[in-house]
């Protein structure tokens, strides 16, 4: 079954939002399979955002998600990786979609409130990244049989 991880940036925290953010991936009917509150170390931003590491915004993006804690997640389902792309939105809040999480609450491309994996080979390495195996919880459950026919 398909993983993705997401993590809620410690603007969506600071900002009481985790319910918010949880609920619309709960809602849709992906399962949730990890989940900590975490400090962030410098070592664990750079490795996360290593990709970017040339960019001139990876200083400000490594304070930042160091800054405050950070809610770590991992979310199951067919399709999860590019479906939790779509329900977060595009990159800058100002141009992401109004039913989005980053359309309806985020304002500036730097605090645009949660990470979301952007593909399969992505969301392996960043699930291995944030949790240990034994922090993964694999369960069943009972709403299967009504969201799948
Ligand atoms: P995404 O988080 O949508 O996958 P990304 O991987 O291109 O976006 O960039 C990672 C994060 O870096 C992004 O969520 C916010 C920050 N960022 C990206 N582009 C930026 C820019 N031009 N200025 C400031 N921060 C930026
Ligand atoms: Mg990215």
């Amino acid at each position: 079954m398909e993983r993705t991880f997401l993590a809620i940036k410690p603007d969506g925290v600071q900002r009481g939002l985790v319910g918010e953010i949880i609920r619309r991936f709960e809602t849709k009917g992906f399962t949730l399979v990890g989940l900590k509150l975490l400090n962030v170390s410098r070592e664990l931003a750079e490795q996360h955002y290593g990709v970017h590491r040339e960019r001139p915004f990876f200083g400000g993006l490594v304070e930042f998600i160091t800054s405050s804690p950070v809610v770590a997640m991992v979310w199951e389902g067919d399709g999860v990786i590019a479906s939790a792309r779509k329900i977060i939105g595009a990159t800058n809040p100002l141009t992401a979609e109004p039913g989005t999480i980053r359309g309806d609450f985020g304002l500036n491309i730097g605090r645009n409130l949660i990470h979301g994996s952007d593909a399969p080979e992505t969301a392996q390495q960043e699930v291995a990244l944030w949790f240990k195996d034994e922090e993964l919880v694999s369960w069943q459950p009972h709403l299967t049989p009504w969201l799948h026919e």
